[in-house]
């Protein structure tokens, strides 16, 4: 989180480096119900997705963020959403996705609701990319309607046998069959009664044992879970994952091993309590590293801390990096000795031509990413960049908000927020590992300039 500070302390700490990510980890939208999925040395987050005017629960996509470091998240906008389902609901109801691979394609399990009551369904959609797009795999329901069909969760055995386990209030399951997108058997309520289920499963299996991990005790929920030796129970009620906790009425896990550490997903409502001190349904990921007991048993962890998880390994600047790559972005408010928690100053939004782009920049902004390693130096930065206005100045500073300026250029009209062009700056004092702070400056009645990708030139050898 970003601190007040002087300069005084600009001086006293600008060597400093902090590589720690911060909770929660979207801050460009309202983010909810986690599903990790790791593929190919990075993890593939997918999340549901509280509007911005949201009071209840106001849901309509999907969406996808990516890191290979656990703190730097690249924005790669809707992966599907309710038109995926023509045949649902059109204006709400998007809630908890899961994408599991399966033979080279990716499934997405989701609830949506239809007509009439009982309302809620489970659909799948299907992708050869775990980007997506995701299209609808059936036409209709996978899960037919049932007042208790929420918060699918799939998992692909050994052996080959896939269950999807879901439900509120109590888990339910089925067998799926290969092709994924059908299942054999009846619907069955998983047992014995877990007493403090609520929603939200995840199931998994780690070192021959199967979890279930849960929302539970609501409501404010915790985090609760079960194992079993079977795949279909009986599972065993263990002690909580995560206490409940009085600033968030919700709670939902993901949970996953990634290049050796393990992480539990879920969500706060710490960005919507920064704008309002209103409870409403606008929710945003957290994530928090733990250690599994040597039975494979889970302590029971502290709530969601606001400093992350430290970053495995270092972001490449010379390679192409999305602007919509972010460890933290908040507007900075008052001058450097004012800056405060968070406050929105950019939007993401994808586009057909160039893709994720960050776009809406007003006023002071930053972008923090973090742990950026410009190993023996770097000699210049470009950045592709659009704007339809009087544009702004792309500032860029090492460790801090108000860290050392390694580089500053203006950026002009570009003759439209879709007319695209490279602008490069010299930079110095480059090298090393730094967090790297993109600060936006400009009046706040019109955005500034649209960035969509950014890299380094390495200094030339002497
Ligand atoms: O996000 C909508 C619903 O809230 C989810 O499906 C539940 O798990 C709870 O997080």
């Amino acid at each position: 989180m970003m601190r007040t500070h002087g300069f005084a302390c600009l001086v006293a700490f600008s060597l400093a480096v902090d590589a720690q990510a911060e909770n929660p980890i979207i801050q460009t939208r309202f983010t909810a119900d986690p599903a990790p999925l790791v593929h190919d040395g990075t993890v593939y987050l997918y999340t549901s997705h509280d509007e911005d005017d949201a009071r209840g629960f106001v849901m309509r996509d999907w969406r996808l963020y990516t890191s290979k470091d656990m703190v730097n998240w690249t924005d790669h906008g809707a992966v599907a959403s309710l038109a995926t389902f023509p045949w649902a609901r059109q204006d709400n109801d998007a809630w908890a996705p899961q994408v599991v691979e399966r033979g080279k394609k990716f499934y997405l399990y989701v609830p949506i609701s239809v007509e009439g009551w009982p309302k809620n369904v489970i659909a799948v959609a299907v992708a050869d990319k775990p980007e997506g797009p995701f299209k609808d795999a059936l036409g209709h329901p996978l899960i037919a309607k049932a007042s208790y069909n929420i918060d699918p969760t799939v998992f692909v055995d050994d052996d080959g046998q896939a269950y999807l386990y879901w439900g509120n209030p109590e888990p339910y399951y089925v067998k799926l069959n290969k092709d994924m997108i059908s299942y054999s058997g009846e619907v069955t309520k998983a047992g014995p009664k877990l007493t403090n289920y609520q929603e939200g499963p995840w199931f998994y299996k780690r070192k021959g044992k199967y979890y279930l991990a849960y929302a539970s005790t609501c409501c404010s929920e915790g985090i609760g879970y079960a194992m079993s030796d079977s795949p279909t129970g009986p599972w065993k009620q263990m002690n909580p994952l995560m206490e409940p906790n009085k600033a968030s009425s919700g709670n939902h896990p993901g949970i996953i091993d990634f290049k050796g550490n393990s992480y539990v997903f879920g969500f706060n409502y710490q960005l919507n309590f920064a704008e309002t001190p209103i409870h409403r349904e606008r929710r945003s990921v957290t994530v928090a590293k733990f250690d599994y007991n040597a039975d494979g048993s889970i302590p029971t962890q502290p709530w969601w801390n606001r400093e992350g998880v430290k970053q495995l390994g270092t972001l490449d600047p010379f390679k192409r990096v999305e602007a919509e790559t972010i460890a933290w972005t908040t507007a900075i408010q008052g001058g450097w000795d004012h800056t405060i928690d968070w406050a929105p100053c950019l939007k993401t939004e994808k586009d057909e031509k160039v893709g994720v782009y960050v776009t809406d920049v007003r006023g002071t902004c930053s972008i923090k990413v973090a742990g950026v390693d410009f190993a023996k130096g770097a000699s210049s930065f470009t950045a592709s960049v659009a704007s339809g206005s009087q544009g702004g100045t792309l500032e860029l500073h090492l460790d801090r908000a108000d860290g050392p300026l390694i580089g500053s250029m203006k950026i002009a009209n570009t003759g439209g927020w879709q007319a695209w062009r490279e602008e490069t700056m010299q930079v110095t004092g480059a090298s090393g590992v730094h967090d790297l702070f993109l600060i936006f400056k400009g009046g706040r009645d019109e955005p500034l300039f649209n960035v969509d990708y950014w890299r380094f030139a390495k200094a030339e050898k002497k």
